[in-house]
């Protein structure tokens, strides 16, 4: 009774993410109604919308995660693809980034971006997660998160999943690129940013088949070419 309340109540707008696992999502014992929502929406907090840690999902240094878009319209969220004609919040697009953090949330590097088409629940979104992370064993600390600066409107989207990453380089390093953060009053920004998007309200056509060849070849690791600049967000101020 209480999911089904909660998905009546708000219906399908706006994105999180359902794998990796990430918290507060319909998977969890703290599932919450505006996962789905902006940094912002009724004093939802960044980093990560200030909820409790989630399960922990468990990834290797060398692997390719293919992240999964979810929203309350997606009932049955352990099948891909989802059931057609469900509607989503794309808002146009914009741009998505995928980081990790392993202190707690206070700082975050960029593993992988797409953007324009992103996201859409109807494709995975291939990341590497790099060969020359250090490990990471603190699944209160380790963090993967997905952010999408949207195009229609101006609201910036932080979801994450605790996480523990095995293997890697105990001499290694987490890449050089600083997650994009904006439309976010809390730290003193103004909500007047958005990313050029697909500008389709629908389903899009998916991931760039370049930008998916960058995210899976170690372009953002850590000494890969994309450096502390990565993909250009096309980001714009109102
Ligand atoms: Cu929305």
């Amino acid at each position: 009774m209480l999911v089904a309340s909660l998905s009546i109540l708000s219906a399908s707008a706006h994105i999180g993410i359902s794998f990796p696992r990430a918290q507060a999502g319909p998977w969890t014992k703290d599932l919450t109604n505006t996962v789905h929502a902006w940094i912002g929406f009724k004093g939802k907090k960044f980093p990560c919308g200030g909820y409790k840690k989630g399960p922990v999902n468990t990834l290797r240094a060398g692997e390719v995660v293919n992240v999964r878009f979810w929203n309350f319209g997606v009932r049955d969220y352990d099948r891909f693809p989802p059931r057609s004609g469900i509607s989503q919040g794309r808002h146009g697009g914009g741009a998505c980034e995928f980081s990790l953090s392993y202190d707690g949330g206070k700082t975050w590097k960029v593993i992988g971006q797409y953007t324009k088409s992103c996201p859409d629940i109807y494709y995975q979104w291939p990341v590497l997660i790099p060969k020359n992370v250090p490990p990471c064993t603190d699944s209160d600390q380790c963090l993967f998160s997905m952010s999408w600066v949207a195009y229609l409107t101006n609201q910036f989207y932080h979801h994450c999943a605790n996480i523990v990453i095995e293997g890697g380089d105990p001499k290694g390093k987490l890449p050089d690129l600083d997650m994009t953060v904006v439309d976010v009053t809390q730290l003193g920004q103004k909500m007047n940013t958005r990313a050029f998007g697909d500008r389709k309200s629908g389903k899009s056509s998916g991931p760039d088949s370049q930008e998916v060849a960058l995210n899976k070849n170690g372009f953002f690791a850590y000494g890969g070419k994309g450096n502390s600049k990565g993909l250009n967000l096309n980001l714009q101020r109102n």
